[in-house]
């Protein structure tokens, strides 16, 4: 199968599993954990936040960030087909208490301008704004890049407003290759971050959140709360630890391979796509002649594996899994089942 589906479904090689296996454990929750203290200081200067904490998922690390910054009843301003908003189980509404306010935005990116006009007035009808939550790559956009000079933009209406922000950059790592502008450079214009390790970077399983020293020691109470102590939880730090160090680069290749299956798309008869839409390893295509479903199973039926992400468009993500020839190979895999549409 050529797994397309995601790059979540990246395994371990072998020197991650190496370092797994000869990793040296101890109690994390006692802060204990030689790997896990590594990973935490090596993952705080990379993304330039004085504190950096590991927690099992995205998705968590995404909502102790929300309980940490907010009171119940503030709202919460995110982009309308964010992670957050779209994929999180309503779990920012059900744990933080927070309203959620979606804005629309132009591919993943929020103008400032939008931000600030939703940012609420001091208005006894109103729930107060506590925090802006930003997304980049942005996912269900299509792996788009939200440019620095727009970040910076937002980050000056929050800093006028007395408002923190919270980058939600599970593929943070692709927007900066992508993009030649350093993790730093981008975490600068944010209070706080959370990154995958378990997505591109081929680690099987953790996110860093980081930020200031205080918001991590109260986001520390946070995971705890939710059952999010790990104890010897070395033998994930210790492939996370492989994955900042080699794994970083590498996410070029699944560029290229987005590159080399957009170019490929758009030759194509029966879909709907835009080349300039792809920014990193996530192509979104719709396609004309059949429905998303269909597309779907025919493909997987020729051993092409997708992800539907709207009622009518359809995910690719390349990853480390997938070589140039699986590419090469799905796109004439893509011509057999469109021309039959
Ligand atoms: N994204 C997954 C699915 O949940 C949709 C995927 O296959 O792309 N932020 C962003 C931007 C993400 O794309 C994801 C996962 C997460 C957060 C959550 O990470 P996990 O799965 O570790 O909870």
């Amino acid at each position: 199968m050529i797994d397309l589906r995601s790059d979540t479904i990246t395994l371990p090689d072998e020197t991650m599993r190496r370092a797994i296996y000869e990793a040296e454990l101890g109690d994390d929750v006692y802060g204990e954990d030689p790997n896990v203290n590594r990973l935490q200081k090596m993952a705080a200067d990379l993304v330039g936040k004085e504190a950096a904490m590991l927690v099992p998922s995205g998705t968590m690390g995404n909502q102790v960030a929300i309980l940490t910054h907010c009171k119940p009843g503030t709202e919460v301003i995110m982009e309308a087909d964010s992670h957050i908003y779209y994929y999180e189980a309503a779990a920012a509404s059900v744990f933080a208490g927070i309203q959620p306010r979606p804005l629309q935005g132009q591919k993943g990116v929020l103008p400032a301008d939008l931000v600030e006009w939703a940012i609420r007035q001091d208005d006894i009808h109103l729930p107060p704004t506590s925090l802006i939550c930003l997304e980049n790559t942005h996912n269900r956009a299509g792996g788009r890049i939200f440019p620095l000079e727009e970040m910076k933009s937002v980050f000056n209406v929050a800093k006028k407003h007395g408002l923190p922000v919270h980058l939600d950059g599970a593929r943070i790592f692709n927007a900066s290759v992508a993009s030649g502008v350093s993790v730093k450079d981008f975490t600068a214009c944010t209070t706080s971050i959370q990154f995958c390790l378990s997505k591109g970077l081929g680690a099987p399983v953790g996110s860093i959140i980081a930020g200031p020293a205080e918001f991590i020691e109260e986001a520390r109470r946070w995971r705890k709360r939710l059952g999010g102590g790990m104890r010897q939880a070395g033998i994930i730090a210790a492939a996370g630890i492989v994955a900042l160090d080699k794994m970083v680069d590498r996410l070029a290749e699944d560029h290229a391979n987005a590159r080399l299956l957009a170019e490929g798309l758009a030759e194509l008869k029966g879909i709907d796509f835009n080349l300039d839409d792809v920014d990193t390893n996530i192509v979104i295509v719709k396609p004309t002649g059949m429905s998303v479903q269909e597309l779907g199973q025919q493909l997987k039926k020729r051993g092409v594996l997708t992800v539907v992400m709207q009622p009518d468009r359809i995910r690719f993500t390349t990853n480390k899994e997938v070589s140039r020839m699986d590419i090469e190979k799905t796109i004439s895999i893509l011509e057999e089942v469109l021309a039959n549409s």
